[in-house]
C-alpha cells in the first residue's frame, strides 16, 4: 500500500512520530472518496459490516485516544514528564476486541492496549482512559493502576491485570486464569467474576514463538484435547516484526492455523468495518465453546518500537512510507468520511480536540505527586499485618472438616505417636486443605502415587481429583496455572518435584507472581504456596538434579517468603503461618522441603527415634522469621544453620562437647527469606565464637546473609567460621559428599576455631 498522496521532502524527516501525525490530517484534507448517506446509529457503519455507526464513532474515539496518548508521551518525553514511550500506534484495532468482550473477563495485555483499554473504560461509568493513562505514563503516585511503579495497562475495575513487559510470560498464568473460571464450579468455589467469563490474552507475533507463549499453546491445547474447558482468547497482535526483525511473510498463520485443539481466527485489525464481524465470531466461539481460541490480529507498527527506536536509521524510506501507509487510523479516517457520519472538518476538530485533551491531561498529571519515598515504593511488595496472620495460622475452627480428612477422631494426626517430616507433611497438608476448601494441590505425580516420595498419599483419595491432580509435565504452566488460580481467589498449593525443575519456570514466579502486588500497587493478589522437593544428600536418588542446594535463585526475589523445615512437626506450623500469609496478605510463599529429612527417623544413633516429633494440633503455628533455638543458655559456639543442617550440627555439637568442653547452641533459621536479621543478631551476641552451617552454595547462599546480619549487628569481632557447600553441581554418587558439608567439616571448622 502507498500513501494517497506523493511522497515529499516532508515524508523523509527523522521524527516519524510527526510524520504519521500529518499524514492523519493531509489524508483527511485530500480524501476524494463517495460520501453515502450517514446511517443510522444501529445502521452498519458501511453497507455489509457488522459494526454500526454508533459502534464505530466509539471505535474511533478510542482509536484516537491512544494515537493522541502516544504523540503525547514522544513529545513530553523529551521534557521529562513521561517516562515511557512504548506505544500503540498501528495496533488501535485491537479496542475492537476490548468492544467485544466484557469488562469481567480479565485481561493480561500487551503493551500495545491503548486502544483496547480506552474501549475497555467505556465499560463502567465515569471513568476517564485518558487521566488514568496519563498518570501512568507521568509515573505519578496517583496512577490508578500502579501508583506510579511502571507504565503499565492495569485496572482494577475493569479487570485487567498489569504486566510489565518481559514478552509472553503472561501467557500461562492467562491459560490458568481461564481453567480457574470453569474449574471452579467443580469445587463450589464462588468466582470474582460471571461464570461464563472469558480470559483475554494479548501479545506480539514475535513472541508467539517465545518458549513461554509456546508452552501456553501447548497446554491449552492438552486441556481442551481431554474436553476440559479452558475459554483463553489468545489475541496475537501481528504487526510483522519484533523490534526490527521481521517475522516471516505468513509464519503466524502457517504456525497457528492448523494446530490441533487450538481454534485459529484472523481478523483484519487494521480496518474496523472488516475486522469488527471476525473479532466477534472469535470471541463468541470462545465463550460459548470455552475451547481455546487463537485470534490472529492483523496490525501494523508506526512510530517505531519505541520513543527511542529511529526506524529512518535502519530501513529504507519507501518501506518506512508504506507502512505508514498502512496506519489502521487513515482507514478510519476513511470509513468516518465515506459513510458520512463526519466530515471533513468535524473529523479534523475531533483529531485537535483529543489531541488537546490527552495533552491536558500528560500537564495535568506532571503536577500531581511522584513517588518520593523508599517506603511508599516499596508498600505494596511484601505486606504483612503479623496479628492477623497470626489469628488466620492459628484459627481451627475447621474441626469437623479434619475429622472427616482425617478419617475418625481417634485418626487424628495428634493422636498418633510422634512421625517423621514426609508423613507429617503430608498431614499438615490434610489439615490445610480440610481448613481451606477453595485450596487446589497439583503437580507431576502428587495424585494417585502420591508424589515421588508418597508425600502427598492419600490426599488425592481424601479431596478428590478436582482439588488433587496431576498435570502436564511443565513447570512454567505449573506455576501459571498457580496463578490463575489465585487470580479466581483460590489457594493454590503447586508442587515442583525438585528445585532444580524450579530453575527452568523461575520467572513465572519472580517475574510474575512475585510481581504483581507491586505492579498493582497492592490490588491485585496471587496468593500461592510452592511446594519444593529440595536439597542434597539423598541416599536413594542421586545425582545434581535430584540434590540441588541452589537457594540463591529464590533469595533475591523481592517480596517472596521463603521456608525450610528440618522436622515434621515445624513443617506443620510453618505450613499453617505460609497459608496465613497468602489468606491474609496476598504472599507469595516457597515451602522448601529438604528431601534427605523426609524418612528420618533417628538423630544420634540408628533406633533412637529422636528425629520423629509429636504433631502440633491446630491452633499452634510458627511466627514468621522465628528460628528454632536448640541449648538457648549454651554460648560457647554458635551455629547458624538450616534444613540438614539441623540434625548434622546437633551431631556434630556432641563430639564438640567431648573434644572441645565446649557448651554448643544450634540455632535453625527456618525462615530463609526474609532472614531474620534482629533474631540473628540476638542469637550472636551472647555467642563466645560462632559457626555458620549452610548446605548451599558457597556463593550467594544463605550463609552469606547470615554473616553480613552479624557483622552489620556489629559483631563482627566474633571469631566466626563457615561451613558451607561447594560452588559447584553436585556429583553422583559418594563424590556428591565431597562437595557438601558434613559433620566432621563442622567439627573441623570448631578445631579451627579453638585455634
Ligand atoms: C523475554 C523477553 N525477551 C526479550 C524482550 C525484549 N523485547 C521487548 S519487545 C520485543 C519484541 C516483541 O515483538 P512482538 O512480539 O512482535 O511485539 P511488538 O513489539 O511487535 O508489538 C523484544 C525482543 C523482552 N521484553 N522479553
Ligand atoms: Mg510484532
Amino acid at each position: 500500500m502507498s500513501l494517497p498522496f506523493p511522497i515529499t521532502a516532508r515524508h523523509k524527516g527523522f521524527n516519524r512520530a510527526e510524520i504519521v501525525d500529518q499524514n492523519f490530517s493531509e489524508f483527511v484534507k485530500l480524501w476524494e472518496g463517495e460520501v453515502r448517506s450517514a446511517p443510522r446509529d444501529d445502521g452498519p457503519v458501511l453497507p455489509g459490516s457488522a459494526l454500526d455507526a454508533q459502534g464505530f464513532r466509539e471505535l474511533l474515539e478510542s482509536q484516537l485516544i491512544s494515537r493522541h496518548l502516544d504523540l503525547m508521551a514522544r513529545v513530553l518525553r523529551v521534557q521529562n514528564k513521561v517516562f515511557y514511550t512504548i506505544g500503540s500506534s498501528g495496533h488501535e484495532g485491537n479496542a475492537m476486541v476490548a468492544r467485544l468482550t466484557r469488562h469481567t473477563d480479565p485481561a493480561f495485555l500487551h503493551y500495545r492496549s491503548g486502544g483496547f483499554m480506552a474501549e475497555r473504560f467505556r465499560k463502567l461509568p465515569g471513568m476517564d482512559p485518558v487521566m488514568d493513562s496519563a498518570l501512568s505514563f507521568a509515573a505519578s503516585k496517583e496512577d490508578p493502576a500502579s501508583g506510579g511503579r511502571h507504565k503499565v495497562w492495569g485496572s482494577k475495575p475493569l479487570w485487567v491485570l498489569p504486566q510489565t513487559s518481559t514478552i509472553a510470560s503472561h501467557l500461562p498464568k492467562a491459560l490458568g486464569t481461564a481453567i480457574a473460571i470453569d474449574h471452579a464450579r467443580r469445587i463450589g468455589h464462588a468466582l470474582p467474576v460471571p461464570e461464563d467469563s472469558i480470559v483475554v490474552c494479548s501479545f506480539g507475533d514475535a513472541s508467539s514463538n517465545h518458549a513461554t507463549a509456546q508452552t501456553a499453546f501447548n497446554a491449552a491445547g492438552w486441556t481442551a484435547y481431554q474436553k476440559l474447558p479452558a475459554p483463553v482468547l489468545f489475541v496475537c497482535e501481528d504487526n510483522g516484526i519484533g523490534i526490527s526483525v521481521k517475522t516471516p511473510a505468513g509464519w503466524v498463520a502457517n504456525n497457528f492455523r492448523h494446530r490441533a485443539d487450538l481454534d485459529y481466527f484472523f481478523a483484519d485489525g487494521l480496518d474496523l468495518a472488516e475486522g469488527y464481524a471476525q473479532v466477534q465470531r472469535a470471541v463468541e466461539h470462545c465463550r460459548h465453546t470455552r475451547r481455546p481460541t487463537f485470534l490472529h490480529l492483523k496490525t501494523t507498527r508506526v512510530m517505531g518500537h519505541a520513543g527511542t527506536d529511529f526506524e529512518i536509521e535502519w530501513r529504507s524510506i519507501e518501506e518506512l512510507c508504506a507502512v505508514e501507509a498502512s496506519d489502521p487510523l487513515l482507514r478510519s479516517a476513511a470509513i468516518a468520511l465515506e459513510s458520512g457520519l463526519y466530515t471533513r472538518d468535524q473529523l479534523l476538530g475531533l483529531y485537535e480536540a483529543t489531541r488537546k485533551r490527552c495533552f491536558a491531561a500528560a500537564e495535568e498529571a506532571d503536577r500531581r505527586p511522584k513517588l518520593e519515598r523508599l517506603e511508599d515504593v516499596m508498600a505494596p511488595l511484601a505486606p504483612y499485618t503479623p496479628d492477623k496472620v497470626k489469628a488466620e495460622a492459628e484459627r481451627a475452627d475447621y474441626a469437623d472438616a479434619r475429622v472427616k480428612a482425617f478419617g475418625g477422631e481417634d485418626k487424628l494426626p495428634e493422636r498418633q505417636p510422634p512421625r517423621h517430616l514426609a508423613i507429617q507433611i503430608g498431614q499438615a497438608l490434610h489439615d490445610v486443605m480440610a481448613k481451606y476448601p477453595e485450596s487446589l494441590l497439583f503437580g507431576e505425580d502428587v495424585a494417585q502415587k502420591g508424589g515421588v516420595y508418597t508425600v502427598t498419599k492419600g490426599l488425592y483419595k481424601t479431596f478428590k481429583g478436582a482439588r488433587v491432580f496431576n498435570t502436564l509435565l511443565d513447570e512454567t504452566i505449573i506455576l501459571g496455572l498457580a496463578q490463575g488460580y489465585a487470580n479466581m481467589g483460590m489457594l493454590p498449593i503447586p508442587e515442583i518435584q525438585y528445585l532444580a525443575y524450579f530453575h527452568n519456570a523461575g520467572d513465572q514466579i519472580r517475574g510474575e507472581a512475585a510481581s504483581l502486588q507491586f505492579f498493582s500497587n497492592d490490588q491485585y493478589r496471587n496468593p500461592l504456596v510452592m511446594r519444593i522437593a529440595s536439597l542434597g544428600y539423598q541416599r536413594g536418588f542421586g545425582g545434581h538434579f535430584h540434590n540441588d542446594n541452589s537457594i540463591t535463585a529464590l533469595r533475591d526475589i523481592p517480596g517472596l517468603v521463603v521456608g525450610c523445615p528440618s522436622r515434621g512437626d515445624d513443617a506443620a506450623t510453618m505450613l499453617r503461618t505460609l497459608t496465613a500469609l497468602a489468606k491474609v496478605d496476598g504472599r507469595v510463599c516457597a515451602f522448601l522441603e529438604p528431601i534427605a529429612l523426609y524418612m528420618t527417623k533417628d538423630l544420634y544413633e540408628p533406633g533412637d527415634g529422636q528425629w520423629q516429633f509429636a504433631y502440633p494440633p491446630p491452633g499452634e503455628a510458627m511466627p514468621l522469621g522465628e528460628g528454632r533455638v536448640y541449648g538457648e543458655d549454651a554460648n560457647d559456639l554458635v551455629v547458624f544453620t538450616f534444613g540438614n543442617g539441623v540434625p548434622m550440627a546437633l551431631r556434630a555439637a556432641r563430639t564438640i562437647q567431648a573434644e572441645l568442653g565446649w557448651r554448643v547452641r544450634v540455632v535453625d533459621l527456618r525462615w530463609l527469606v526474609p532472614l531474620n536479621d534482629a533474631f540473628i543478631a540476638r542469637q550472636a551476641r551472647s555467642a563466645r565464637r560462632i559457626l555458620v552451617l549452610d548446605e548451599g552454595r558457597k556463593s550467594a547462599g544463605v550463609g552469606e546473609g547470615v554473616i553480613t546480619a552479624i557483622v552489620e549487628a556489629g559483631l563482627g569481632a566474633t571469631p566466626l567460621e563457615r561451613v558451607v557447600g561447594a560452588d559447584t553441581f553436585t556429583p553422583l554418587a559418594g563424590a556428591a559428599f565431597l562437595v557438601l558439608p558434613g559433620e566432621a567439616d563442622v567439627v573441623a571448622a570448631a578445631r579451627r576455631l579453638a585455634g
